[in-house]
């Protein structure tokens, strides 16, 4: 199957492709006019309603031919950390720009509660349908940047399922293995090949 990922986020890209493509399913990413294009995300506190906002706006800019021959695929994501009341959350690509890894450690020094969750919403629009999907990654913010893979928040997450690397120490396939996007994927795979599509 043809998936065209609306996506500005090449890390996001690359890891959709490591994922979905050993299944079967063919990545590309939106171009139009050869940039991606820039979708309007709502300041919603909610992943679920900005991915399906995000995923009507890239609707209406498909071609009516060939919306039958393709799946569209959006994915909201960010980091939420418990004791900031999920800070900086569906606001993480806004914090990640402004204040980066630092200002979290910063505005993390001194608290102990480090508890923290990845989430991922991605929505797949096949025809008529729209198959939408999580994933969540729990795990703790770090006391310092470990490790240079990855991207974002990737140096300070410390997954829960790991030996106390970060997602920044392990490599793509060890991240996406037990990481919010792979879960999320994994999901969407699961709905598309499950015989009630
Ligand atoms: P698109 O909207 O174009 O897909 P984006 O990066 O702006 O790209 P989001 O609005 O979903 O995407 O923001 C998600 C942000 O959350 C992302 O920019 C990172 O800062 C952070 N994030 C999400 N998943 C991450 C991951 O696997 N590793 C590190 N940071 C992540």
């Amino acid at each position: 199957m043809r998936v065209i990922f609306v996506t500005a986020n090449t890390n996001k890209l690359e890891e959709a492709r490591r994922y979905l493509e050993p299944l079967g399913f063919e990545i590309e990413q939106m171009m139009i006019g050869g940039k991606a294009p820039e979708l309007i995300e709502p300041q919603f506190d909610d992943l679920e309603k900005i991915a399906i906002s995000k995923a009507d706006q890239a609707m209406s800019m498909v071609p009516e031919s060939q919306k039958s021959d393709c799946a569209i695929l959006v994915e909201d994501s960010g980091l939420f950390i418990d004791s900031l009341d999920g800070f900086p959350g569906t606001y993480s690509s806004f914090v990640f720009r402004k204040i980066g890894v630092d200002g979290i450690l910063r505005l993390m020094s001194g608290n102990k509660m480090k508890a923290c969750e990845y989430r991922a919403v991605s929505v797949l629009v096949l025809g008529e349908r729209k198959i939408i999907a999580e994933g969540v990654c729990r795990g703790k913010i770090g006391e310092k940047i470990s490790g240079t893979g990855g991207f974002g928040y990737d140096p300070i997450f410390i997954p829960d399922d790991s030996d106390g690397r970060s997602f920044a120490q392990m490599s793509r396939e060890e991240k996406s293995s037990i990481s919010h996007r792979g879960k999320s994927l994994k999901a969407l795979s699961e709905a598309i090949s499950s015989p009630s599509m």
